[in-house]
């Protein structure tokens, strides 16, 4: 079908404005397809060795394509990027955190396809998955950042201690900080990902007290990162960032926190099924109540669903199984900043008496996620169309 009928019946600014994102993303994708060393595996072989159909491959391309708000017009574009995805050279740094981020994104019970594709990811150095050790595995690290220079994707997970001059945490033979090696890797990357809600945000680590001053790593070293946080995150927004990547050779559109909007433009509560149940004022009063039985909303006790960025109750997790306010327990705010000293007590609402004034709690919260959204969002577009990959560099002002 030619172009024109696809985007029949969209307005004109819409149809130019698709037409010019579809010649980025082509002209990206050939210049990707140069520039890209050639895959260990092919896509075809890795699918088969996994007992993935290509036309399963297909379905899941297209479920992406709208995740990343795209329109259907660009699923063999997305299936493209997928299959390019396994020859981005990857660093991936850990620094202080439970490790729970790679346990999660890189974990599969069977074969899924955005578990597939991180699998398959080039990855150069990882200390988790690294058969090397010590001065060897430092080589790695060092060959690496001179085979890929601008050209590698600098995953990080974990947060940086910034207290006695870094020395809480130290990695390898000479006990270099991570502050000293997120800040010479992260200079030399074409774009860097946090993943997890400790880079992003500092997490546990961070948390009242914070003993070893941990701080994300945007603000530990003064950069701009796209930040996927989630204590786990989600392994599936982890992809489509690196997807979108691919596609348009730049980051996606980020919300003040650097979060990509595709994934975190939304509140839980926004599309939570037990949602009905909190907008007729049905609430679960304690666990294993009733009401729990009959899974009313969790509000009552603790869930901090209306105050919370990220798709959970949109994707899910393990293959779209479950998330956690579908097992029973609310939401306890894991994508939001400072969450274990702010969204704490995980059991109680945030601030009882407070929501009296405002007439109830269905006015309250939902009044309070609509300040936050807005002090959230700051405009920015979904798709970054006209820059080119955003650059590890001065933090940009916040609007
Ligand atoms: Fe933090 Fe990731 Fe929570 Fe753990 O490594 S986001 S503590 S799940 O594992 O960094
Ligand atoms: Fe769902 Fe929590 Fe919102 Fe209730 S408060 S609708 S359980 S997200
Ligand atoms: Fe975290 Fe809430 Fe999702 S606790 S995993 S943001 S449902």
């Amino acid at each position: 079908m030619a172009l024109k009928d696809i985007l029949s019946g969209q307005g004109e600014k819409n149809r130019a404005y698709y037409e010019a994102l579809m010649k980025k993303c082509d002209d990206n994708l050939a210049k990707m397809d140069q520039k890209l060393p050639p895959a260990i595996e092919g896509w075809d072989e890795s699918l088969k060795t996994r007992g993935v159909t290509r036309r399963d491959f297909l379905k899941w391309s297209s479920i992406m394509t709208t995740a990343l708000m795209l329109p259907p017009i660009f699923d063999a574009r997305v299936a493209k990027a997928a299959e390019m995805a396994n020859r981005i050279p990857v660093v991936w740094l850990n620094f202080a955190e439970c490790t729970g981020c790679t346990e999660a994104v890189l974990r599969s019970s069977y074969p899924h396809i955005d578990e597939l594709i991180l699998e398959t990811l080039s990855i150069e150095y990882h200390e988790t998955l690294l058969a090397a050790a010590g001065y060897q595995a430092e080589a790695c690290l060092e060959e690496a950042l001179e085979t890929f220079p601008g050209q590698f994707i600098c995953v990080i997970e974990g947060a940086i201690p910034m207290g006695m001059d870094g020395k809480f945490l130290t990695i390898g033979a000479q006990g270099t900080t991570g502050y000293q090696i997120a800040k010479e890797v992260t200079s030399k990357a074409a774009a860097v990902i946090c993943i997890g809600s400790c880079s992003s945000f500092g997490g546990v680590q961070a948390a009242n007290p914070n003993p070893t001053n941990a701080k994300g790593v945007g603000d530990a070293l003064g950069i701009t990162t796209v930040n996927i946080p989630g204590c786990p995150p989600n392994g599936i927004n982890f992809v489509g960032t690196v997807l979108h990547y691919i596609l348009f050779g730049a980051i996606p559109g980020l919300d003040g926190l650097g979060r990509p909007v595709w994934a975190y433009g939304k509140r839980i509560h926004d599309y939570c099924e037990r949602r009905p149940h909190y907008d007729a004022g049905e609430f679960v009063e304690e666990w294993g109540d009733e009401y729990a039985k009959k899974g009313w909303c969790l509000y009552k006790v603790g869930c901090k669903g209306p105050y919370t960025y990220a798709n959970c109750s949109k994707v899910r997790f393990n293959q779209g199984m479950s998330w956690p306010v579908m097992a029973g327990h609310g939401c306890i705010g894991c994508t939001e900043p400072d969450f274990w000293d702010k969204m704490a007590p995980f059991e109680k609402p945030i601030a009882e008496d407070a929501i009296l004034p405002f007439g109830g709690i269905e006015s309250t919260a939902d009044k309070v996620g609509a300040i936050l959204t807005a002090a959230t969002l700051g405009g920015i577009a979904v798709h970054a169309v006209g820059s080119a990959i955003r650059k590890p560099g001065k933090k940009e002002e916040k609007k």
